[in-house]
């Protein structure tokens, strides 16, 4: 639909009246484009920073990548439009997300980043003083608080780091978005907002931009609104002509996600300029998602190392005859005498001489900090030269008291007048038996950590699918009235007077976004516990994106620490291919330790140096017990590193799967191996077999040992903490084991699961001088078998090999 001159605008498919008259009043008005002077010259001025940016650059850099903007050279002013606009209505800190098109322009000239520390990135010389091993100048985030000049007022602009992966850094955007809101009880999206940048390829082909704006019709993930770019050159990569379509890709985006969306000809600076004004105000008004359409062209190869004219001749003959929009545009200001020719001229030599003399300093630059690079900073976490303020760990455990009091909670309903379901009320009466016995069990043991975390001062959001329930329905973190509809008590919330906000929350059935976003949430504060819980550990493949582009390389390649927790139920229960493995291998695979190196074991706090130098931590608790300090220990620890956990599916209600109160009193630990304690540890030396295993498995060893009457025979060993790998402690266990053969047993096949991580590591504990032995299922291309019975004849066949002591006789 064409109103004004140059702009298009689709809202039919809105079904709210008041917003689609607000929208026509908006457009129909006649004369509503009006500007003054002043603000065309502005207007001006910033298309002359756009332009001579890209210039400078290329005529610095002629040979460099830069993925300029030229055709769309108005994005900067549109950018600063929006955030004028939206400075003027309270807004004061806004977060970004773009892919590579235009990026260092944004930098310098949206965000204000120092020019020589833009320019002393093409410096191949430079040397890196961070830990890390960096990322190309394109991808890195930043943060910068400045006056906006044209509303006076303190503005706070962060551009979100992000992977080569285009859209992967929406929802982490819209994650720490929603964090910022949080911290700063803007419940409305009245002072922090989000910009998401987009090109008409990835906006349009990538199913995480759906996932991304889904989310913010949800109360627990809603930004209120963000404002949507779209660069719309209407080509997508370097070859295929077909990618240029007549009728623009964004269109149909807008529509299903049930955003207006303006589409404006970027030739036309005043026009976009109008349009990004009214895309503001409709965001400050209606607190809803807008798409603004920049209809452009691409004047150069999709990088400036590629040629065109290969595959779209015709095309870039018409490109090359387009006069650019600075020349148009002053043109225009100069005929209608707002400027006049040498003033035009004194601005573009003024940039010039600002980015020759930055070029200048930008030689004295001899380091590159990536630090400088922050998204999001942590005040006061670290030291000020960005170290922790220590290398130990306090104990993770609680005193006797805190643990009922929690427990006491956690089997009640902690409001008057609530009716809970009878069946809920069956198991919060097993719960207070529970802690009567002073025991728990998994979910208990959540409750003691969440709650207790909570009491000392830390945030805690769980968010995943029917997380508020559990999908094993063993949670029950929201009772809900029976009587009265949509009545809720959250019991985490009624623990202590003065303790900290728990926020639980089922997410839309979305893995890549939900999880995207709880990592960007994860990112705004070190003292918060986010855990982003899978439905089933396999589906977290949907969002591997995030796990191997943020979560596994995010602090080498942007230095900054995320402290995410992943919880991912796992384990071989005869269901099937799908709801059995979450993958432990790929995790393992992905860990940065050397499987052949030992490291320095006599090193003080040996511990704590390995989970600082790991980049992230990967654990399979056996107990409860240990569940709830690892999730404690996550926040005591000095640093933030993501934290992988198998969670449990039967052995939440294993009666065995239970820890006394005693294990999680003060001066207790978490616990990254679980030595035998039974009748082999006894009399070590007549151990034949020492089993190292991890998870459930453990429990089906147990029964088959006590079933064979082995339990002098064979020793059996969990290993808690997979990554780092404790080897401290497992060369403790071989050597008060001196006649054990070693094995490895895991429930897994034979290429998945542990074993190709641990062996190696074993072997180097023990310095390769015995093998290192495996019961397990056979290789497998899928994780488990469709049936129930093969299931439980495998099981028992890898039992059988774990027992039979001549199992490997013939192999030595
Ligand atoms: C998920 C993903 N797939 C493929 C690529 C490779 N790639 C880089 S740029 C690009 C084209 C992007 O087109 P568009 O979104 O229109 O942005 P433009 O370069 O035109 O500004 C592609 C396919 C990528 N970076 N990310
Ligand atoms: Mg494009």
């Amino acid at each position: 639909m064409a109103y004004c001159q140059h702009i298009g605008v689709e809202f039919m498919f809105i079904n709210d009246l008041e917003q689609c008259q607000w929208i026509r009043q908006k457009f129909e008005t006649p004369g509503v484009m009006q500007f003054t002077s002043e603000e065309k010259r502005t207007l001006l001025a910033r298309l002359v920073r756009s332009t001579r940016f890209e210039d400078f650059l290329q005529r610095k850099w002629s040979s460099e990548k830069r993925f300029g903007l030229e055709g769309c050279e108005v994005l900067i002013p549109a950018l600063k439009t929006i955030i004028d606009k939206s400075s003027e209505n309270g807004v004061d800190y806004v977060i970004m997300g773009m892919p590579h098109r235009g990026r260092l322009n944004v930098l310098a000239n949206v965000i204000r980043k120092e020019l020589e520390q833009i320019f002393c990135q093409f410096d191949s010389k430079l040397e890196a003083a961070d830990e890390g091993s960096g990322d190309v100048k394109y991808h890195l985030g930043m943060y910068h608080r400045r006056i906006n000049r044209v509303t006076d007022r303190n503005i706070t602009l962060s551009l979100v780091a992000n992977p080569s992966h285009l859209e992967a850094a929406d929802p982490v955007v819209m994650g720490k978005t929603k964090a910022e809101q949080f911290y700063c009880g803007d419940t409305e999206g009245k002072k922090v907002m989000s910009i998401l940048l987009h090109g008409d390829a990835a906006f349009a082909g990538q199913g995480i931009v759906y996932e991304t704006f889904h989310l913010s019709d949800l109360p627990s993930y809603t930004t209120h609104g963000t404002v949507h770019v779209v660069v719309n050159n209407q080509i997508g990569f370097t070859t295929d002509p077909r990618m240029a379509r007549s009728s623009p890709y964004p269109t149909d985006v807008a529509r299903v996600v049930n955003a207006p969306i303006f589409h404006v000809n970027s030739d036309d600076p005043e026009a976009v300029m109008y349009v990004c004004k009214v895309a503001a105000e409709w965001r400050s008004t209606f607190h809803k998602d807008v798409v603004v359409d920049l209809v452009c062209y691409r004047r150069n190869g999709h990088n400036e190392m590629d040629e065109p004219m290969f595959t779209q001749p015709l095309m870039y003959k018409q490109i090359r005859k387009q006069k650019p929009v600075l020349q148009k545009y002053a043109e225009l200001l100069v005929s209608q005498g707002v400027v006049n020719q040498p003033e035009y001229e004194e601005e573009i030599s003024k940039y010039d001489k600002i980015c020759e003399e930055a070029f200048t300093r930008s030689k004295d630059e001899k380091i590159l900090h990536i630090k400088h690079w922050l998204d999001s900073p942590w005040p006061g976490f670290f030291t000020l030269d960005g170290q922790p303020r220590s290398m130990t760990c306090p104990s993770t455990g609680l005193t006797e008291d805190i643990l009922t009091h929690i427990g006491n909670v956690a089997s009640s309903v902690p409001v008057e007048n609530f009716t809970i379901h009878g069946g809920l009320s069956r198991i919060l009466k097993t719960r207070g038996e529970l802690v009567k016995n002073r025991t728990v069990d998994w979910a208990l043991a959540e409750y003691m950590a969440f709650g207790s975390l909570l009491k000392e001062g830390i945030h805690i959001r769980l968010s995943g699918q029917d997380v508020e329930r559990g999908t094993f329905s063993h949670r029950h973190h929201v009772l809900h009235d029976q009587n009265v509809d949509k009545k809720t008590c959250i019991p985490m919330n009624h623990l202590w007077p003065n303790q900290a906000p728990y926020t639980v929350c089922n997410s839309s059935l979305s893995e890549y976004g939900v999880l995207g976003f709880e990592l960007g949430f994860a990112m705004a504060s070190p003292n918060a516990l986010v855990l982003w819980e899978a439905q089933f550990g396999d589906f977290h493949n949907t969002a591997q994106c995030i796990i191997d582009q943020f979560i596994c390389p995010g602090q080498a390649k942007w230095v900054r620490q995320n402290g995410i927790v992943l919880l991912l139920p796992h384990g071989m229960e005869g269901m099937g291919p799908e709801h059995s493995s979450a993958r432990p291998e790929r995790f393992l695979q992905m860990c940065n330790d050397d499987p052949d190196v030992l490291p320095n074991l006599e090193e003080a706090n040996f511990d704590i140096n390995q989970l600082y130098d790991c980049n992230w931590v990967v654990v399979n608790c056996s107990t409860p017990g240990n569940f709830f300090h690892v999730l404690r220990r996550q926040i005591l620890l000095p640093f933030r590193k993501p934290l992988i956990i198998f969670t449990p599916k039967s052995l939440l209600r294993h009666p065995e799967a239970r820890t006394s109160f005693d294990e999680m009193l003060s001066g207790t630990h978490f616990q990254r191996v679980i030595p035998e304690d039974g009748l082999a540890a006894q009399n070590p030396e007549n151990v034949k077999r020492l089993l190292f295993c991890t998870g459930k498995v453990y429990y089906d060893l147990t029964r088959e040992r006590k079933a064979r009457g082995m339990a002098e025979q064979v020793a059996i060993t969990r290993i808690e903490q997979l990554s780092p790998f404790p080897f401290d402690l497992l060369l403790r266990e071989v050597q008060k084991y001196p006649n054990a053969e070693l094995g490895w047993c895991q429930e897994e096949h034979k290429n998945q699961g542990y074993y190709d991580y641990v062996k190696p590591r074993l072997r180097t504990t023990i310095s390769r001088a015995k093998p290192v032995w495996y019961a397990g299922r056979d290789p497998a291309a899928a994780p488990a078998t469709g049936n129930k019975k093969t299931h439980l004849t495998e099981l028992q066949r890898l039992l059988d090999t774990a027992f039979d002591l001549d199992a490997f006789k013939n192999f030595s």
